[in-house]
């Protein structure tokens, strides 16, 4: 067992963490960050995110039931390392999981994602990418590493990408959006975008950058853009991926998050973690379990 258990200061929902191997829901907490490269204070947002849950109503009103009273929840130790082996640790560290529950990982900067991928997911898998930007440089800034390059990393990693949301693209990017599914964000077609993710089958993780959010909703983000997706949107695209039976979710990030003084920000983070967790339970049956 990789973790000591429950060592976690933080919580979700002010909620007891059950042991790891009881848990259905797992959080995990990824303060990293080394390559942001405008605004910077994306290590605090785990911790703000899980206070934020605090303010949340234990009832979850689109399934109108109540997720907490049926599923275990184990916020797991912080994986606080900032050395240079950091993304094979935090992938090692992955794989040795649980399985069978929903893997929830916070950020820190999109880099994890890679590498969180890698360690929990099967290769044929598809990986839906709610982000403002490409992220599809080789390196940038000196590092393959960098949050720049997170898709780029996975789709040489053989798993097939569908991004929603992007506006920003590094001209020798467009030749791997025309090779994948990008939905871009000016004049996005949310039908099509509900279609695609509803015909998935198979492996699939979930990653979300907060900066796909119109800023004006999110301002709390690394590299904000003008632009961008609203909430609604954003329950829909949850909605259309949790609710899919014929894909199995390895897991999910939210990434690129910085604490900001009014709150709104952190608590939209917790709000799509509470969402998440009870449409996962809805999907997986855990109305009829105590
Ligand atoms: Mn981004």
């Amino acid at each position: 067992m990789t973790f000591q258990n429950p060592s976690s200061t933080d919580y979700f929902q002010f909620l007891p963490n059950s042991p790891v191997d009881e848990a259905d829901i797992l959080i995990l907490p990824v303060p990293w960050e080394q390559t942001v490269c405008y605004k910077s204070g994306t290590s605090l947002a785990p911790a703000a995110i899980l206070k934020a849950t605090e303010q949340l109503e234990h009832y979850e009103e689109d399934i109108a039931w109540s997720p907490m009273k049926h599923m275990k929840v184990c916020v797991l130790e912080t994986i606080a390392s900032q050395t240079i082996k950091f993304h094979t640790n935090l992938t090692n560290t992955v794989s040795k999981l649980p399985k069978d529950n929903l893997l929830i990982a916070l950020g820190g900067e999109h880099s994890i994602t890679p590498a969180l991928i890698k360690g929990r997911m099967p290769k044929n898998g598809s990986v839906i990418y709610l982000d403002a930007h490409a992220d599809f440089r080789k390196t940038y800034q000196g590092s393959e590493y960098s949050h720049a390059c997170a898709a780029y990393q996975i789709f040489t990693q053989g798993y097939s990408l569908i991004m929603v949301g992007i506006r920003s693209i590094f001209e020798e990017e467009v030749e791997y959006l025309n090779k994948i599914t990008t939905f871009m964000d000016r004049k996005l077609d949310m039908e099509k975008v509900i279609h695609c993710i509803s015909e998935l089958t198979g492996p699939v993780w979930l990653t979300i950058d907060m900066d796909v959010f119109n800023p004006a909703l999110v301002s709390g983000v690394g590299t904000p853009q003008p632009g961008g997706i609203d909430w609604y949107q954003c329950l829909d695209i949850l909605e259309a991926v949790f609710f899919n039976k014929n894909v199995e979710i390895y897991g999910m990030d939210i990434v690129e998050l910085i604490p900001e003084p009014s709150h709104v920000s952190e608590i939209t983070a917790a709000k799509i973690m509470q969402k998440a967790i009870s449409f996962w339970g809805k999907t997986n049956g855990f109305e009829h379990t105590k």
